[in-house]
């Protein structure tokens, strides 16, 4: 096991890795920016260490900045919680160039599923439905126009680059093709600096719903279950739940073990997730995060797992902890992003908390590094704590999460937690009624 772990992020996703740590034994460093030394992971860390001025590419994307902070500490590994360097296969590889333990999957897979070609084509060798499509990347308007005929419209154009929904466009005929394909180009050319574009059948109505996975390296692996993570808005996820209300318990078992078995074959390390759009009963294959996510917790609390800690001691070298016919799914999640930002517009709102109270009791969590008198900086996202609820049943969950929301206090900037509170009385929302499209077709009606 590691001795003491580097913790290169910062907010709650720090707090949670040092929390792990702290169970395990491990000593932890934390790591900020100048904007960041009254943040909470700062005060809980054992040692701390100041890597850069406020922009994330000067401090928390800094690699030689956090190479001395390892050398300076003594830290054998570093945990890079999700977003930053999580899903830098160059920083993974440097890490281990240098003798440092990187608590995170091998390099050659995060290379691989940050090329959404690669990734799809690499998903498809393994057994996971993929999205029907062209085969990797198209170069001319010719060959799209062949694909397009093949699959029929509408058609989707997306970038190989691609994340957050950049350098996407939808073809609803042939006549719009030729516009969607450079138009989709050009923007992946502007944010990734890559223009490489690849097609695929548009899906009209689906659900987001993702399989959380786990390698040991050694060519064992488990999967935990689903997240739905439907409501969402311009591609940030807003709200969570297990089990996703479209699924059965054979279809989650189906679909599980194709992803479990595809992992076993690749001999995946760590945790990871397997996107999926999923549409009339069907899953198809989007992209795989070789992270843990935001909305983990949503899994450990059907499943009872520590999954920052399973990362660790498989980043150690151990075997994964439990079988898959050990694994239960017990009662319902949900997760809730509370946001530093206005509940209509989303525009973000930092500044200083008056007055902070966190909801509890039985089957309450809140993941949150904020408190009473603490400075938002405006230079990172506007999460400011997750708050998530179990329950045995689905309306149970509903019930709790209402009364939890009801007792949440954050003073002094403006927050998501309103529109939570109109969303849990909304009936669409009750009856799990809802797709990808259905938060902004929602927040449009209401503004
Ligand atoms: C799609 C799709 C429909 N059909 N692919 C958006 C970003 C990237 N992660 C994949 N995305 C989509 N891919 C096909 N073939 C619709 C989306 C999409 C979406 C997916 C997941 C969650 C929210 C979304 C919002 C808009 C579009």
């Amino acid at each position: 096991m590691f001795d003491k772990v580097l913790i290169a992020n910062r907010g709650e996703i720090a707090l949670r890795v040092l929390r792990a740590c702290k169970e395990l034994g491990i000593a932890t460093v934390a790591v900020h920016s100048t904007a960041d030394s009254e943040a909470m992971h700062v005060k809980l860390a054992d040692e701390s260490v100041c890597i850069g001025p406020p922009p994330a590419r000067e401090s928390y994307l800094n690699i030689p900045s956090l190479l001395a902070a390892c050398e300076i500490t003594g830290a054998d590994a570093v945990h890079p919680g999700y977003g930053f360097l999580s899903e830098n296969a160059r920083f993974a590889e440097i890490l281990a160039e240098h003798g440092i333990g990187f608590i995170g999957p091998k390099a050659e897979h995060i290379r691989i599923m940050g090329d959404k070609i690669e990734a799809k084509r690499t998903a498809k060798r393994l057994g996971i439905p993929v999205v029907p499509g062209s085969e990797g990347g198209v170069s001319s308007y010719e060959e799209a126009m062949r694909v397009g005929r093949e699959i029929g419209f509408p058609l989707l154009v997306k970038a190989a680059a691609g994340g957050g929904g950049r350098g996407m466009k939808v073809a609803r005929d042939e006549a719009s093709l030729s516009e969607a394909l450079s138009s989709a180009r050009a923007e992946a050319k502007a944010a990734f600096g890559d223009d490489a574009v690849y097609l695929e059948r548009y899906l009209e109505k689906p659900r987001h719903i993702e399989i959380q996975i786990f390698g040991d390296g050694k060519g064992n692996a488990i999967h935990l279950g689903e997240r739905d993570c439907s409501l969402q808005r311009r591609h940030q996820k807003v709200f969570e739940e297990s089990p996703s209300p479209a699924l059965n318990f054979e279809m989650r078992a189906q679909i599980g073990e194709v992803c479990a078995n595809a992992m076993r074959e690749l001999q995946y390390s760590g945790a990871g997730t397997i996107e999926f759009l999923y549409e009339n009963g069907e899953f198809f294959f989007i992209e795989m995060n070789t992270r843990i996510q935001v909305e983990h917790p949503v899994t450990e609390m059907i499943t009872g797992l520590d999954l920052v800690s399973e990362q660790i001691r498989i980043a150690s070298g151990a075997s994964l902890s439990i079988k898959q016919e050990d694994v239960q799914f017990n009662g319902h999640a949900i997760e809730c992003r509370v946001n530093a930002e206005d509940p209509l517009t989303f525009a973000p709102s930092p500044g200083t908390i008056k007055y902070y109270f966190a909801p509890g009791g039985l089957g309450v969590r809140v993941d949150s590094a904020v408190y009473g008198g603490y400075r938002i900086p405006p230079h990172y996202d506007s999460l400011i704590g997750k708050l998530i609820v179990h329950g045995k049943t689905r309306n149970e969950c509903m019930m709790r999460l209402k009364r939890a929301l009801d007792e949440f206090v954050v003073d002094g900037v403006k927050t998501t937690l309103p529109l939570f509170r109109t969303l849990v009385r909304n009936a669409d929302i009750q009856n799990g009624d809802y797709d990808i499209h259905w938060l902004e077709r929602y927040l449009a009606e209401k503004t």
